[in-house]
């Protein structure tokens, strides 16, 4: 082994996404297997005790790229000399809490974290933003760290790209890795545009495989849609080893790279792209070579499609709007 370790940032690390999360970023298939790793855990004071409980677990793996662990309450020391940042940690909506009361409860947390991102960050520092409402709680995060460039903030709507693309392989009876081109648009809630007419399955268009459209624009849009409520109605908690997975993915996507003619979905900076105002984070087809990245243009948006762009942009503006006093 002779790279230096990475030092990868994980909030809300007493959580149950970062549960699932930790012990395969230690593994290795975050970085690959020749990175050593310094997970950084930051979560709140309370939450300590369960942390040193995951903390002795993942000592217990005995993980060979496992380099150190850091464990605080401390944004500063979570962040110091971070290469990625996992903010999944996040204030959760409880019965009654008004939208725009936990979009500023949660900019509490995501103003300051921006700015210990700024302070200690490394230079190479990249953000994935997972805890809830994403893009916006991505935009609090971000104007606070004015220092770091717009195309390292990231928000997590993978989640919502690998639901679509299961969905869409079931109705066609395919494996699911047949499915590509998969893009969802915009906000990651019940807003999105999970976008099947740009998909692909084993490189035919969606439609022309799957020929009940109706279901297309339908049913199927709606399931990706409310599929995180089906699961907090089926488990009790919402999901946690399929967002999980998804950071790992989303992060893979960008570090690793995408196939050629493909793309992820992943909310970023928008600088108007399709006519979405600039400056909204908001999830778009993505392409990466594992250095840069580049929002995928040209694509067709018929009527339908700009209209539910247009729903997804109203909401984000409105987000906006309500966390603008921290801004
Ligand atoms: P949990 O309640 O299990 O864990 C949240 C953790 O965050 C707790 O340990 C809590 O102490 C910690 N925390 C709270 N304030 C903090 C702060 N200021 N600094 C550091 N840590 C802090 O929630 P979990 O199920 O793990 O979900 C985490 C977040 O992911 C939620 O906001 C959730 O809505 C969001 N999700 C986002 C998804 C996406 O696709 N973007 C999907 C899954 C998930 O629901």
């Amino acid at each position: 082994m002779t790279q230096s370790p990475v030092h990868v940032t994980v909030t809300g690390a007493a959580g149950q996404v970062a549960y699932s999360l930790l012990f395969r970023i230690a593994s290795g298939q975050l970085l690959g297997p020749d990175t050593p790793i310094v997970l950084r855990l930051l979560d709140i004071e309370p939450a300590m005790g369960a942390l040193e409980g995951v903390a002795m677990e993942l000592d217990d793996c005995a993980f060979p790229l496992l380099s150190d662990m850091v464990l605080t309450a401390d944004p500063n020391e979570g962040f110091d000399n971070a290469s990625w940042a996992l903010l999944v940690g996040a204030m959760l909506r409880k019965q009654g809490m008004e939208r725009g009361d936990l979009l500023t409860m949660n900019g509490g947390i995501f103003g300051p974290q921006g700015q210990a991102i700024a302070n200690r960050a490394n230079a190479d520092v990249r953000v994935l933003v997972v805890g809830n409402p994403c893009n916006t709680n991505c935009l609090i995060a971000r104007a606070n760290a004015p220092e770091i460039p717009d195309d390292r903030w990231f928000a997590m709507t993978r989640l919502d790209e690998n639901r679509a693309k299961a969905q869409l392989a079931q109705k066609a009876g395919v494996p699911v890795s047949q499915v590509t081109n998969m893009t969802i648009w915009g906000n990651h809630s019940a807003t999105q545009y999970p976008d099947a007419k740009h998909a692909r399955i084993n490189g035919r268009p969606a439609y022309d495989v799957i020929e009940d459209h109706a279901w297309l624009e339908g049913e199927f849009i709606t399931k990706v849609q409310q599929r995180g409520a089906e699961i907090i109605k089926a488990r009790g908690v919402s999901s946690a080893a399929s967002a999980a997975n998804a950071a790992m993915d989303c992060v893979v996507s960008l570090a690793a790279g995408t196939p050629d003619g493909d793309w992820t979905s992943v909310g970023v900076i928008g600088h108007g792209e399709y006519g979405v105002p600039e400056g909204l984070v908001f999830s778009y087809p993505v392409a990466s070579d594992g250095t840069s990245w580049h929002v995928v243009e040209g694509l067709d948006l018929d009527a339908e499609a700009q209209a539910r762009l247009q729903k997804t942009t109203e909401e984000l503006l409105q987000e906006k709007e309500m966390v603008q006093g921290l801004l």
